[in-house]
Formats: structure tokens, sequence, C-alpha cells
């Protein structure tokens, strides 16, 4: 009689921590045991001569959100996490985006009315704020924390989207007091708008100038400011989709000085670079993404960022736009590079993107990828040990993969509904050939087992990495440095003025 449910025999684990020879047990969708001999299961799959990973969580990606010009993304939550699962994803945190005016409360719920019904593994929302009022900030925000909404999003950039630096505090005062991640798009809004105008004054209109408005200095000096926000504050922030030198370096010196900033960056700013926006005709419109992929320079930091724990989390940011007059040529076959839905699909090729150049190459060994695909996404957002790791007591998430099988990349072998990839021709080794989610087989043979609506809402914990550092923290001072000055709201106790009174 088996005494499990399923077993994974004769692979080798692997973890943020660990690699290791051992077979995995399933019961009721959990990990129960890990170990030799463990007995028999009434399904097994023998895994000799592969890798047993936690399947990837995503912590960045737009599904069925409709961009800052009105576009919506291909993908919906069927195509969308159907495309992560073949790709070795089992979970995925996309957006409930607010547009201004709207209450976050009917954002989430419509946003779950389309998930649910969809999704085929499980998932929870980031929230996105346009609209920091004084309802949302004050009566919505703590109750949908409390309903496992932990993390939202804030850009410093797009008209209709962007926060001022009183907002944004806002904002961050909100998350110190109940106590969520606040990931930051960080990008300088007024040197894009300037530098816009300037290309656009010049005739400048095709897709490559996208990425000469998008600045380095912007991303930088953004970053720097979203820094000397987090640190009045005393409140830690994650700053997303990081793709220059110049943003990493600002990130870099924080955490050195021992602020808790977080950071992100994504395979477009490994892969890709500035030079793709020059391609033939419009072509270049399928690689506008914001911030905008840089040079060789920047893709080497980016992989040095990675190495070195600079970035915390890996991510797909996954906005997946048509190449056509539903997409990104919405706005006419020869729009402006202003006119152009920003984003590229990266939902399925993230994982194995990051480990045939990452691990492959031995730039990254395989338990940093896990930590930056997986165990580091669950426990920045929350939804660790549940997700990210393979335990025992964690959901039977979990990603096969053969490390010696050989692809060239192809937008026919994905599963988004994109049309194109923009890593195609790219030559890649290692794929996740089984994925499994609660235990249950979701992908075999290169072939879907799973309905719509199999995916399950998981609300999430306030994450460790969002508490405030609760000490006195280094001031920024504009020239970059950090100086001994102290001066967030827990210092400010010094002058018996209760934190509560400022946060
Ligand atoms: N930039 C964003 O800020 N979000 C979606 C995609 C993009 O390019
Ligand atoms: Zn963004
Ligand atoms: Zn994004």
């Amino acid at each position: 009689m088996p005494n499990f449910d399923l077993l994974v025999r004769n692979g080798a684990v692997a973890t943020a921590a660990d690699t290791f020879a051992a077979d995995v047990a399933v019961k009721d969708g959990r990990i129960v045991a890990l170990g030799e001999d463990l007995g028999n299961g009434v399904h097994e799959i023998d895994a000799k001569g592969k890798l047993v990973l936690p399947g990837g969580v995503e912590g960045h990606c737009h599904i069925e959100q409709i961009s800052s010009n009105g576009v919506m993304t291909a993908d919906d939550f069927y195509s969308g996490t159907v495309s992560a699962v073949f790709g070795g994803t089992t979970t995925v945190i996309p957006f409930a985006a607010q547009q201004r005016g709207e209450s976050i409360r009917q954002v989430v719920e419509n946003y779950h009315a389309c998930a649910g019904p969809k999704a085929v593994i499980d998932y929870g929302f980031h929230l996105i704020i346009s609209d920091p009022t004084d309802q949302v900030i004050g009566q919505e925000l703590p109750a949908l924390i409390k309903d496992g909404y932990t993390s939202f999003k804030v850009y410093m950039t797009y008209d209709d989207l962007r926060l001022d630096d009183y907002q944004m505090l806002q904002v961050l005062s909100a998350a110190r007091r109940e106590g969520a991640m606040v990931m930051v798009h960080a990008e300088n809004h007024d040197m894009i708008r300037w530098l816009s105008e300037k290309l656009l004054d010049g005739g400048h209109w095709q897709p490559q100038y996208h990425a000469v408005s998008h600045s380095r200095t912007g991303e930088g000096e953004a970053a720097h400011r979203a820094i000397a926000l987090s640190s009045l504050m005393d409140q830690p922030i994650l700053v997303v989709h990081v793709s220059s030198e110049a943003a990493m370096d600002e990130i870099r010196l924080a955490q050195d000085k021992g602020l808790k900033i977080f950071a992100e960056t994504c395979p477009q700013y490994l892969f890709l670079t500035a030079k793709d926006l020059e391609r033939d005709g419009m072509d270049g419109a399928m690689f506008c993404c914001s911030p905008p992929p840089r040079d060789a320079n920047d893709q080497e930091a980016m992989w040095r960022g990675l190495a070195n724990g600079t970035f915390a989390v890996f991510s797909s940011d996954h906005a997946p736009y048509r190449y056509d007059d539903s997409g990104k040529l919405n706005a006419g076959p020869q729009p402006t590079f202003k006119q152009i839905a920003n984003g590229v699909p990266g939902i399925e090729l993230r994982l194995p993107l990051l480990f045939s150049e990452g691990v492959g190459t031995g730039r990254i060994d395989l338990n940093r990828f896990v930590a930056l695909t997986s165990t580091n996404v669950a426990k920045i957002y929350g939804l660790h040990p549940q997700k990210g790791t393979i335990a025992v007591g964690t959901d039977a998430d979990i990603a096969i993969w053969d490390p010696d099988l050989e692809q060239t990349i192809e937008h026919a072998m994905l599963h988004d509904n994109v049309g194109y990839t923009p890593y195609n021709g790219i030559k890649i080794k290692g794929w996740p050939t089984i994925v499994l989610s609660r235990g249950k087989i979701v992908v075999q043979n290169s072939k879907l087992h799973a309905e719509r609506g199999d995916g399950q809402f998981l609300p999430r914990s306030c994450p460790e990495a969002a508490k405030p550092l609760g000490r006195m923290v280094p001031e920024m001072d504009p020239a970059q440095n950090f100086n001994a000055e102290l001066i967030n709201p827990v210092s400010y106790t010094h002058l018996t003025l209760p934190t509560s009174d400022l946060v």
C-alpha cells in the first residue's frame, strides 16, 4: 500500500541553501518527507539526472491589466499563468492596478473576478497605488493589508500613475504602520518629460528615442530619492526593474550603509540593449519597456549585482502587448515612442534564460538561482515558507529540470498570447520538463494537465523584509554621502516625540 500520493525519486534537490540527493514525498499537496528509502507513492516520477527545484515565484508581472496609455495586455489570467507554469513558475503575483479616482477595494474585486475562473497556478496580488487619497491611505490600505495584500507598487513617473515625494511618504508611512512592502518604479518624471519633448520637437519620434528619453541619470536620481524617502521613514522598499549601473550603485551604497533596500532586475536588462530598439521599421517597438534596455556595460553590472547579492529577486516584469494594432501599434502603424505601450513579455523564459546564462556559465550558482527566482521572492512578499522552497510542510510546488536540454528560443515554443518573443534566436540549455503545483502534475511531456481556475488565491502575511530597522538610520545628503546625523522617525524619539506622532 503506497504511503504517499507522489514520490519524486533519484533527483538532485536544490534549495536556496543546499543541493543534495533526496527523494521527495508528497501527500495532500504538501511535501511530507525528504530522504532515502521513503516507501512508495501512488504516482512516482524518476528524476535521475534531473534537478528538483522549488517552483518559481514570479514577483512582478502584469496580467489582464490596462497600460498607462489604455492598451490591454495580451495575456489574461489563463494564458499568462499557463505560460508561467511551462517555464517552471508555480506562483505569480501580478498587480491589481488602481486608476485615479477608483476605490482600490473595488479594483481588487475586479481583478479577482478575472483571475479566479482562469488562473491555473496559485496567485496573489500586489496593489498599484496611483491615487493615495485620505480614504485610500486611512481606510482601504489598512483593511486590504489585513486581507493579505501586503505589498504595493508606486510609480515616480507616468502622467497617470506617478506620485510626488509627499505622496510617496504617505504611502511609506502607511506601509510602516500596517506592515507592507513598497515596490518603487524609480525614474525621474521631469527628466523623461523634458527629453521626450525635445526629441519629438526635433523630429526624433522613432522607437529608439524611447531609450534616449529614459536616461540612466534619471533612473539613478530617482533611485537615490526613493532611498532617501525610505530612509527618512525607516521603511524598507524594493526598487523594481533596475536597468542601469547608475541606479544599482545607489542601491549598493545604501545597502552597504545597512539600509533595508531591496532590488530587482529582469531578463531584458541582461539579454537586450538599446540597440534592439533601432531594429528595422517599427520593430524596435517590440523592445520598448521602461526603464529601457541599456548597453553591454550595464548588462555586466546587472550580472554582477545578481552574483553579489545587490539584487534579491529576479522577475520578468512581463507586460505583454502584441505587435499589432491591439498592442504596440494601437495608436497607428507609426506611433511616436511616447505612444507605444511599455513592456516586454518574459514570464515563461525568466527562469530558463537565467538558468542557462547564469548557472550554465558559472556566473551564479544553482542555490543563488533558486534564491533569486523563488525563495527570496516568497520571503520578501510574505509567502514563505508555504511557497519558495523544498522542505517538509511546504506546498509541493516543484519544477523538475532537465539541465542538459538544449533549445533555440522561438515564439512557437512558448504559451503566451503575445505573438513574438524579444529573445528569439538565443540558444539556451536547461528547461523544466515536469512541473507540479500543490503536488499535482501540471506540465509533463510538453502538455498542460490543469484546468482553468485550478489556481488558488494566496493571502499574504506581512513580510519580515518589510519591517523597519527600528533603530536610527543614517541620513542621506544630496551629495550622495551618508552622514552621521540621524533623523528618521524612530530617532525623533531623542526629542521625546513619540514615533506614533510621525508615522
Ligand atoms: N514598465 C513598467 O513600469 N511597467 C510595465 C512594463 C514597463 O515597461
Ligand atoms: Zn514599473
Ligand atoms: Zn512592471
